[in-house]
């Protein structure tokens, strides 16, 4: 045992519920995590003590929750070791960063015929908004394969690769099958042609140390629900020298330097693509997951997720019939499984009958399913609050709920 279980647990208060009369066991953390009681405190206490817009009104409140939100940005900066604050944009969520990127760059640097190459296991979030900018802008999107153990086939990138490719989109770490993908290659594959590189951090940001400056990302996206924040916040990495070149994302207060019927001058970054008032409390509240993520370490949880992984797979693969989706050794906490004759859905549907929370479907991953040629599968997601004996639970309800079929 890395660090005291018992008393991380502590720290979530749903964690501490019965579902059904049975003790929760909460294994859909790639889809969004828990929540500390610190972070719920976060929010509770900026709505109680300093809530006010920010940015804008000459008085206490609202100069209290303008430092209270720009303390974050610089946890952010600090925490993906970002060159400055200028860089760090919030937003909704990933799914908000890449439509940002895919408009705005599409806008400033995309013309009729580019290509953009878009890795199979990408999540819905990190391809429509790309066939979206290729529509309006008659673009391409080319694929980049995996292969049957859920590995990209990087050697075939320089092939994929035109004198029309603008940017490589690629996830970090695939929601459904773990993989954690050598994004560090694949940019300095991309910008030896020359090429931008936009990476997906939504399952990474929680479990693995991020140096957005290590990797020479050009974009960077996650998201805080994932990471033990609150929902409705995410945020974007940009390199400035592009984040400079590219138009608002969306127009309104706070991205305004001067507004004129005959023209209008934008504000300065990071504030010119934070239009309209932004989640307030939830960014300041991400702060405080931001700190307790560090006060555990993103090292000790990614090791002790390993653990939780390496146990449960071990464990899986005695039941017969089973098959895990992604097999990499690089992998994150992710199990995506089917059992032979018996509906995805149907499994999960009656491990929650056990209070087993797991997902079930194609997790906005479509294409990835249509790789494997099924419909769904069955996920299992750890996070650093997990333990050996929930697993044991869960493959015990598993056995169970096979049996009946
Ligand atoms: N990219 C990846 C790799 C993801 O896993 C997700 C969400 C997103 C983008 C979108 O993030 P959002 O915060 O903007 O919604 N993934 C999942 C999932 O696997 N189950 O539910 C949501």
């Amino acid at each position: 045992m890395i660090f005291d279980i018992d008393k991380i647990r502590q720290d979530f208060p749903i964690l501490q519920q019965k579902i059904y009369n049975r003790p929760l066991v909460y294994f859909d953390n790639a889809a969004t995590t828990q929540r500390p009681q610190r972070v719920i405190d976060a929010l509770t206490r900026t709505y109680t003590e300093y809530y006010g817009n920010i940015h804008r009104a000459a008085h206490f409140l609202a100069d209290k929750a303008t430092e209270a939100y720009e303390q974050t940005r610089e946890m952010v900066r600090e925490l993906i070791n970002a060159e400055s604050r200028e860089q760090i944009i919030f937003t909704k969520g990933t799914t908000e960063s890449i439509n940002l990127v895919a408009f705005s760059f599409g806008e400033a640097f995309i013309q009729e015929g580019d290509e953009i190459i878009v890795s199979e296991m990408e999540h819905h979030s990190n391809i429509v908004p790309w066939q979206l900018m290729a529509g309006r802008k008659g673009a391409k999107i080319v694929m980049l394969p995996i292969d049957d153990d859920g590995r990209l086939q990087i050697e075939k990138l320089e092939s994929l690769i035109s004198n029309r490719t603008k940017l490589i989109a690629v996830t970090h770490v695939s929601n459904v099958l773990g993989t954690i993908n050598p994004v560090k290659q694949i940019a300095q594959i991309a910008h030896s042609n020359g090429i931008r590189i936009l990476i997906d951090g939504a399952q990474a940001a929680a479990h693995l140390r991020i140096d957005v400056q290590d990797l020479d990302a050009d974009f960077y996206a996650f998201s805080a629900h994932k990471m033990y924040g609150p929902n409705g916040v995410g945020v974007l990495y940009g390199k400035k020298e592009l984040l400079e070149q590219m138009p608002p994302y969306q127009g309104g207060g706070e991205m305004i330097s001067e507004v004129k019927f005959a023209g209008t001058t934008y504000n300065e970054l990071p504030y010119k693509f934070e239009a309209g008032t932004p989640n307030i409390s939830g960014v300041i509240a991400f702060g405080a997951a931001i700190g307790y993520l560090q006060q555990i370490g993103i090292e000790n949880a990614a090791a002790w997720e390993t653990e939780l992984l390496n146990y449960a797979t071990k464990q899986l693969l005695t039941i017969p019939g089973l098959r895990i989706y992604g097999t990499q050794v690089e992998k994150s906490g992710v199990i995506s499984f089917n059992v032979e004759g018996v509906h995805f859905f149907d499994l999960g549907t009656m491990l929650d009958k056990f209070g087993i929370a797991v997902r079930t479907g194609h997790h906005c991953a479509d294409p990835l399913m249509d790789h494997f040629d099924i419909q769904g599968t069955v996920r299992a997601s750890f996070a650093f609050y997990n333990t050996k004996e929930e697993i044991d639970v869960f493959v015990a309800a598993l056995k169970k709920v096979i049996s009946m079929f």
